[in-house]
């Protein structure tokens, strides 16, 4: 019983499973990076952070400073939980949350 196998066919074997898997891995990257671009871009140009939007640095949000962002400033009464004209890091993170 002969059990050799010839070499060049392994060869040529594993070298098209390899240039599958490589190029099955290249699409991937590819894809991915992609939509991480795109889920970063969208990120920076609809949602506004506390702190960027905290103009003067006093750890609340006017409503002054609020109007950066169309949709805080839409729901800012809403958002201002304890009523005292100022939203709070603690208010904004719970209306960003929701
Ligand atoms: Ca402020
Ligand atoms: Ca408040």
């Amino acid at each position: 019983m002969d059990l050799t196998i010839p070499d060049k066919t392994i060869q040529e074997s594993i070298m098209s499973k390899l240039v599958v898997i490589v190029a099955a891995s290249l699409l991937t990257v590819t894809a991915f990076a992609g939509d991480k671009e795109h889920k970063e871009h969208a990120t920076k140009t609809s949602a506004a952070t506390f702190d960027s939007l905290d103009k003067n640095g006093d750890a609340q949000l006017s409503k002054t400073e609020a109007a950066a962002d169309k949709s805080l400033a839409d729901s800012f009464a809403a958002a201002d939980t304890n009523g005292d004209g100022y939203l709070s890091k603690t208010e904004f993170a719970a209306r960003t949350k929701s």
